[in-house]
Protein backbone atom coordinates (compact mmCIF):
# COMPACT_ATOMS: atom_id res chain seq x y z
CA UNK A 1 0.00 0.00 0.00
CA UNK A 2 1.29 3.65 -0.68
CA UNK A 3 0.81 5.44 2.16
CA UNK A 4 2.87 8.67 2.60
CA UNK A 5 4.31 7.31 5.86
CA UNK A 6 4.07 10.71 8.04
CA UNK A 7 2.02 13.72 8.10
CA UNK A 8 3.85 16.39 10.04
CA UNK A 9 1.30 18.43 11.11
CA UNK A 10 3.08 20.42 13.52
CA UNK A 11 5.44 22.48 11.47
CA UNK A 12 6.46 25.09 13.86
CA UNK A 13 7.08 22.31 16.82
CA UNK A 14 9.95 20.80 14.86
CA UNK A 15 11.77 23.82 13.64
CA UNK A 16 13.31 26.28 15.40
CA UNK A 17 10.72 29.05 15.34
CA UNK A 18 8.25 27.20 17.98
CA UNK A 19 7.10 29.92 19.89
CA UNK A 20 7.64 28.89 23.17
CA UNK A 21 5.36 30.65 25.12
CA UNK A 22 4.89 27.48 27.50
CA UNK A 23 8.71 27.47 28.27
CA UNK A 24 8.61 31.57 29.29
CA UNK A 25 5.23 31.08 31.08
CA UNK A 26 6.33 27.94 33.64
CA UNK A 27 9.71 29.71 34.15
CA UNK A 28 8.21 33.04 35.03
CA UNK A 29 5.90 31.55 37.81
CA UNK A 30 7.25 30.76 40.82
CA UNK A 31 7.62 27.87 41.70
CA UNK A 32 9.17 27.58 38.71
CA UNK A 33 7.87 24.65 36.24
CA UNK A 34 8.57 23.41 32.47
CA UNK A 35 5.88 21.21 30.22
CA UNK A 36 6.88 17.72 29.83
CA UNK A 37 6.30 17.55 26.17
CA UNK A 38 10.36 18.82 26.01
CA UNK A 39 11.16 15.55 27.40
CA UNK A 40 10.58 14.01 24.05
CA UNK A 41 13.49 15.07 21.87
CA UNK A 42 14.69 12.44 20.11
CA UNK A 43 17.26 11.32 22.86
CA UNK A 44 14.53 12.05 25.20
CA UNK A 45 12.29 9.17 23.53
CA UNK A 46 15.18 6.81 23.46
CA UNK A 47 15.77 7.41 27.23
CA UNK A 48 12.09 6.64 27.61
CA UNK A 49 12.45 3.65 26.51
CA UNK A 50 14.92 2.86 28.39
CA UNK A 51 13.07 3.38 31.35
CA UNK A 52 10.32 0.91 30.05
CA UNK A 53 12.95 -1.57 30.70
CA UNK A 54 14.11 -0.86 33.94
CA UNK A 55 13.22 -3.49 36.77
CA UNK A 56 12.11 -0.59 39.13
CA UNK A 57 9.94 0.82 35.99
CA UNK A 58 6.83 -1.64 36.91
CA UNK A 59 4.07 0.39 34.68
CA UNK A 60 5.25 -0.66 31.06
CA UNK A 61 5.47 -4.22 31.87
CA UNK A 62 2.08 -4.36 34.04
CA UNK A 63 0.32 -2.86 31.47
CA UNK A 64 2.13 -5.01 28.38
CA UNK A 65 0.98 -7.96 30.76
CA UNK A 66 -2.96 -6.79 30.99
CA UNK A 67 -2.62 -6.20 26.87
CA UNK A 68 -1.83 -9.73 26.48
CA UNK A 69 -4.33 -11.30 28.48
CA UNK A 70 -7.55 -8.98 27.12
CA UNK A 71 -6.22 -7.45 23.68
CA UNK A 72 -8.36 -10.06 21.64
CA UNK A 73 -11.38 -9.29 23.93
CA UNK A 74 -10.69 -5.74 23.10
CA UNK A 75 -10.76 -6.20 19.31
CA UNK A 76 -13.61 -8.71 19.76
CA UNK A 77 -15.68 -5.83 21.73
CA UNK A 78 -15.05 -2.76 19.40
CA UNK A 79 -14.84 -4.72 16.03
CA UNK A 80 -13.40 -3.26 12.85
CA UNK A 81 -12.05 0.60 13.86
CA UNK A 82 -9.60 3.13 12.72
CA UNK A 83 -6.65 2.96 15.44
CA UNK A 84 -5.84 5.72 16.63
CA UNK A 85 -2.96 6.17 19.52
CA UNK A 86 -1.66 9.17 21.44
CA UNK A 87 1.76 9.30 22.05
CA UNK A 88 3.25 6.55 20.27
CA UNK A 89 6.36 6.48 20.97
CA UNK A 90 8.00 3.12 19.80
CA UNK A 91 4.51 1.39 19.76
CA UNK A 92 5.82 -1.34 21.59
CA UNK A 93 3.05 -2.58 23.31
CA UNK A 94 0.82 -1.50 21.11
CA UNK A 95 1.67 -4.46 18.67
CA UNK A 96 -0.66 -6.27 21.01
CA UNK A 97 -3.12 -4.92 20.14
CA UNK A 98 -2.25 -4.56 16.51
CA UNK A 99 -1.91 -8.94 16.45
CA UNK A 100 -5.76 -9.11 17.87
CA UNK A 101 -7.21 -6.63 15.24
CA UNK A 102 -5.20 -8.42 12.50
CA UNK A 103 -6.93 -11.91 13.91
CA UNK A 104 -10.30 -10.97 15.10
CA UNK A 105 -11.23 -7.46 12.17
CA UNK A 106 -10.68 -6.54 8.69
CA UNK A 107 -9.74 -3.38 6.98
CA UNK A 108 -6.89 -2.56 9.62
CA UNK A 109 -6.01 1.08 9.94
CA UNK A 110 -3.25 2.55 12.56
CA UNK A 111 -2.23 5.60 13.51
CA UNK A 112 -0.11 6.43 15.95
CA UNK A 113 0.39 10.40 16.81
CA UNK A 114 3.85 11.66 18.55
CA UNK A 115 5.68 14.88 18.98
CA UNK A 116 8.64 12.97 18.61
CA UNK A 117 9.86 12.68 14.69
CA UNK A 118 12.74 10.27 14.84
CA UNK A 119 10.77 7.64 17.16
CA UNK A 120 7.69 8.22 14.99
CA UNK A 121 8.86 7.67 11.73
CA UNK A 122 11.63 4.47 12.53
CA UNK A 123 8.72 2.58 14.20
CA UNK A 124 6.20 3.84 11.14
CA UNK A 125 8.66 2.12 8.84
CA UNK A 126 9.15 -0.58 11.13
CA UNK A 127 5.36 -1.45 11.65
CA UNK A 128 4.57 -1.01 7.43
CA UNK A 129 7.16 -4.27 7.13
CA UNK A 130 5.76 -6.13 10.14
CA UNK A 131 2.03 -5.10 9.36
CA UNK A 132 1.27 -5.69 5.34
CA UNK A 133 -2.50 -5.86 6.21
CA UNK A 134 -2.50 -2.76 7.80
CA UNK A 135 -2.75 0.40 6.00
CA UNK A 136 -0.41 2.87 8.70
CA UNK A 137 0.43 6.17 9.03
CA UNK A 138 2.16 8.39 11.48
CA UNK A 139 0.84 12.23 12.67
CA UNK A 140 3.88 13.83 13.67
CA UNK A 141 2.60 16.68 16.65
CA UNK A 142 1.32 17.44 19.77
CA UNK A 143 -2.58 15.54 21.34
CA UNK A 144 -4.15 19.00 20.30
CA UNK A 145 -3.06 19.27 16.95
CA UNK A 146 -3.39 15.75 16.32
CA UNK A 147 -7.15 16.24 18.03
CA UNK A 148 -7.80 18.93 15.57
CA UNK A 149 -6.86 17.27 12.49
CA UNK A 150 -9.02 14.12 13.29
CA UNK A 151 -12.22 15.44 14.03
CA UNK A 152 -13.24 15.79 10.77
CA UNK A 153 -12.17 12.88 8.96
CA UNK A 154 -13.73 9.85 9.65
CA UNK A 155 -16.52 7.64 8.33
CA UNK A 156 -15.23 4.71 9.78
CA UNK A 157 -15.42 3.89 13.49
CA UNK A 158 -12.55 4.22 15.87
CA UNK A 159 -11.03 3.45 18.25
CA UNK A 160 -8.59 5.93 20.05
CA UNK A 161 -6.13 4.87 22.74
CA UNK A 162 -3.99 6.65 25.15
CA UNK A 163 -1.77 4.05 26.85
CA UNK A 164 1.01 4.34 29.58
CA UNK A 165 -0.90 6.48 32.34
CA UNK A 166 0.06 9.40 30.16
CA UNK A 167 -2.45 10.86 31.21
CA UNK A 168 -0.72 11.65 34.63
CA UNK A 169 0.72 14.32 33.41
CA UNK A 170 -2.12 16.36 33.03
CA UNK A 171 -3.62 18.72 36.17
CA UNK A 172 -7.03 17.77 37.32
CA UNK A 173 -7.94 20.64 35.10
CA UNK A 174 -5.97 19.88 32.75
CA UNK A 175 -7.36 16.10 32.55
CA UNK A 176 -10.77 17.44 31.74
CA UNK A 177 -10.40 19.56 29.16
CA UNK A 178 -8.21 16.52 27.49
CA UNK A 179 -10.85 14.33 27.74
CA UNK A 180 -13.40 16.53 26.41
CA UNK A 181 -11.09 17.02 23.27
CA UNK A 182 -11.34 13.18 23.44
CA UNK A 183 -14.80 12.97 23.18
CA UNK A 184 -14.97 15.34 20.27
CA UNK A 185 -13.26 14.03 18.21
CA UNK A 186 -15.13 11.02 18.77
CA UNK A 187 -18.70 10.17 17.14
CA UNK A 188 -20.93 8.26 18.81
CA UNK A 189 -20.29 4.90 19.25
CA UNK A 190 -17.00 5.24 18.82
CA UNK A 191 -14.53 4.27 21.36
CA UNK A 192 -11.77 5.24 24.30
CA UNK A 193 -9.48 2.77 26.09
CA UNK A 194 -7.29 4.54 28.45
CA UNK A 195 -4.45 2.88 30.39
CA UNK A 196 -3.92 4.26 33.80
CA UNK A 197 -1.31 3.84 36.75
CA UNK A 198 -3.64 2.95 39.77
CA UNK A 199 -2.70 4.46 43.89
CA UNK A 200 -0.32 2.45 45.54
CA UNK A 201 2.16 2.27 48.55
CA UNK A 202 5.12 4.93 48.36
CA UNK A 203 7.39 2.10 48.62
CA UNK A 204 6.94 1.10 45.17
CA UNK A 205 6.35 4.16 43.49
CA UNK A 206 9.37 6.46 44.30
CA UNK A 207 11.76 3.75 43.39
CA UNK A 208 10.05 3.40 39.60
CA UNK A 209 11.19 7.25 39.09
CA UNK A 210 14.47 7.22 40.92
CA UNK A 211 16.02 4.60 39.23
CA UNK A 212 19.13 2.63 40.74
CA UNK A 213 20.55 3.32 36.94
CA UNK A 214 20.11 6.89 36.87
CA UNK A 215 18.29 6.80 33.84
CA UNK A 216 15.22 8.70 34.80
CA UNK A 217 17.95 11.21 36.55
CA UNK A 218 19.37 11.73 32.88
CA UNK A 219 15.85 11.92 31.33
CA UNK A 220 15.24 14.52 33.49
CA UNK A 221 18.07 16.30 33.35
CA UNK A 222 17.83 16.05 29.07
CA UNK A 223 15.09 18.24 29.11
CA UNK A 224 17.51 21.53 29.84
CA UNK A 225 20.07 19.87 26.84
CA UNK A 226 16.43 19.82 24.65
CA UNK A 227 15.66 23.11 25.59
CA UNK A 228 19.26 24.28 25.00
CA UNK A 229 19.02 23.33 21.25
CA UNK A 230 15.57 24.17 20.42
CA UNK A 231 16.13 27.70 22.02
CA UNK A 232 19.33 28.60 21.74
CA UNK A 233 20.07 28.34 25.41
CA UNK A 234 22.56 27.99 28.08
CA UNK A 235 21.29 25.65 30.59
CA UNK A 236 24.31 24.04 32.24
CA UNK A 237 22.34 20.74 33.07
CA UNK A 238 25.73 19.84 35.51
CA UNK A 239 24.63 22.85 37.89
CA UNK A 240 21.05 20.72 38.35
CA UNK A 241 19.88 17.48 40.07
CA UNK A 242 17.26 15.33 39.50
CA UNK A 243 14.62 14.34 42.12
CA UNK A 244 11.32 12.49 42.10
CA UNK A 245 8.88 12.43 45.51
CA UNK A 246 5.59 11.22 45.81
CA UNK A 247 3.31 13.27 47.14
CA UNK A 248 0.46 11.36 48.66
CA UNK A 249 -1.60 14.14 49.43
CA UNK A 250 -2.50 14.55 45.72
CA UNK A 251 -1.19 11.15 44.80
CA UNK A 252 1.31 12.21 42.16
CA UNK A 253 4.81 11.30 42.00
CA UNK A 254 6.62 14.81 41.51
CA UNK A 255 9.82 15.46 39.15
CA UNK A 256 11.96 18.45 39.67
CA UNK A 257 15.38 19.66 38.54
CA UNK A 258 17.10 21.30 41.70
CA UNK A 259 19.43 24.20 40.70
CA UNK A 260 22.78 23.86 43.17
CA UNK A 261 24.53 26.70 41.53
CA UNK A 262 23.40 31.06 41.61
CA UNK A 263 22.46 30.57 37.37
CA UNK A 264 21.83 32.77 34.59
CA UNK A 265 19.80 31.63 31.82
CA UNK A 266 19.05 32.97 28.37
CA UNK A 267 17.29 31.03 25.67
CA UNK A 268 18.40 33.62 22.67
CA UNK A 269 15.39 31.97 19.98
CA UNK A 270 12.68 33.24 22.83
CA UNK A 271 14.77 36.67 23.70
CA UNK A 272 14.18 35.27 27.30
CA UNK A 273 16.15 35.67 30.65
CA UNK A 274 15.52 33.92 33.66
CA UNK A 275 17.63 33.59 36.79
CA UNK A 276 17.85 30.66 39.56
CA UNK A 277 19.04 30.91 42.96
CA UNK A 278 21.20 28.00 44.63
CA UNK A 279 18.31 26.15 45.80
CA UNK A 280 15.58 26.52 43.89
CA UNK A 281 14.03 23.94 41.92
CA UNK A 282 11.77 23.84 38.21
CA UNK A 283 8.90 20.99 38.42
CA UNK A 284 9.42 19.21 35.36
CA UNK A 285 6.38 16.27 35.93
CA UNK A 286 3.47 15.06 37.40
CA UNK A 287 2.65 11.72 37.27
CA UNK A 288 -0.87 10.96 38.84
CA UNK A 289 -2.02 7.35 40.21
CA UNK A 290 -5.49 7.05 39.82
CA UNK A 291 -8.34 5.55 41.39
CA UNK A 292 -10.79 2.99 38.69
CA UNK A 293 -13.50 3.59 40.02
CA UNK A 294 -13.42 7.62 40.05
CA UNK A 295 -11.77 7.69 36.68
CA UNK A 296 -14.82 6.25 34.92
CA UNK A 297 -17.31 9.16 36.68
CA UNK A 298 -14.65 11.51 35.18
CA UNK A 299 -15.31 9.56 31.95
CA UNK A 300 -19.16 9.10 32.23
CA UNK A 301 -19.16 13.22 33.01
CA UNK A 302 -17.64 13.56 29.57
CA UNK A 303 -20.09 11.66 27.51
CA UNK A 304 -18.07 8.62 27.86
CA UNK A 305 -19.40 5.26 29.01
CA UNK A 306 -17.07 2.56 30.56
CA UNK A 307 -17.82 -0.81 28.50
CA UNK A 308 -15.31 -2.86 30.45
CA UNK A 309 -12.34 -2.58 32.39
CA UNK A 310 -9.15 -4.60 33.09
CA UNK A 311 -6.25 -5.01 35.83
CA UNK A 312 -3.41 -7.46 37.06
CA UNK A 313 -3.81 -9.42 40.20
CA UNK A 314 -2.03 -6.77 42.03
CA UNK A 315 -4.38 -3.77 40.66
CA UNK A 316 -1.34 -2.02 40.03
CA UNK A 317 -2.42 -0.88 36.70
CA UNK A 318 -5.95 -0.35 35.26
CA UNK A 319 -7.27 -0.07 31.42
CA UNK A 320 -10.90 1.13 30.84
CA UNK A 321 -12.70 0.89 27.43
CA UNK A 322 -15.64 3.35 27.04
CA UNK A 323 -17.93 4.37 24.18
CA UNK A 324 -19.06 7.73 23.25
C1 LIG B 1 5.12 8.57 29.98
C2 LIG B 1 4.19 10.17 31.46
C3 LIG B 1 3.57 7.89 31.64
O1 LIG B 1 4.72 9.39 34.24
O2 LIG B 1 5.49 7.37 34.39
C4 LIG B 1 8.70 7.92 33.45
C5 LIG B 1 6.98 9.39 32.18
N1 LIG B 1 8.72 10.02 33.86
N2 LIG B 1 9.65 8.17 34.35
C6 LIG B 1 5.31 8.41 33.76
C7 LIG B 1 8.10 9.11 33.15
C8 LIG B 1 9.67 9.43 34.59
C9 LIG B 1 5.81 8.47 32.32
N3 LIG B 1 4.69 8.79 31.36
Amino acid sequence: MLTQPLIILDTHYQELNNDGGDVIQGLTKTPKSLPPKYFYDDRGSQLFEEICQLSEYYPTRTEAWILSQYANEIAQLTGSCELVELGSGSSTKTRLLLDAYQQNTDDCRYLPIDISGGILKSSVLQLQQQYPDFSIQGLLGTYEQALEHLRSNSLRSRLIFFLGSSIGNFTPQECDNFLGQIAHALKPGDYFLLGIDLQKPKEILEPAYNDSQGVTAAFNLNMLSHLNWRFQGNFNPNFFTHQAIYNQADAQIEMYLHCQENHLVSLDILNFKVSFQAGESILTEISRKFDLAIMQKQLAAQGLKTLQTWTDPRHWFGLILCQA
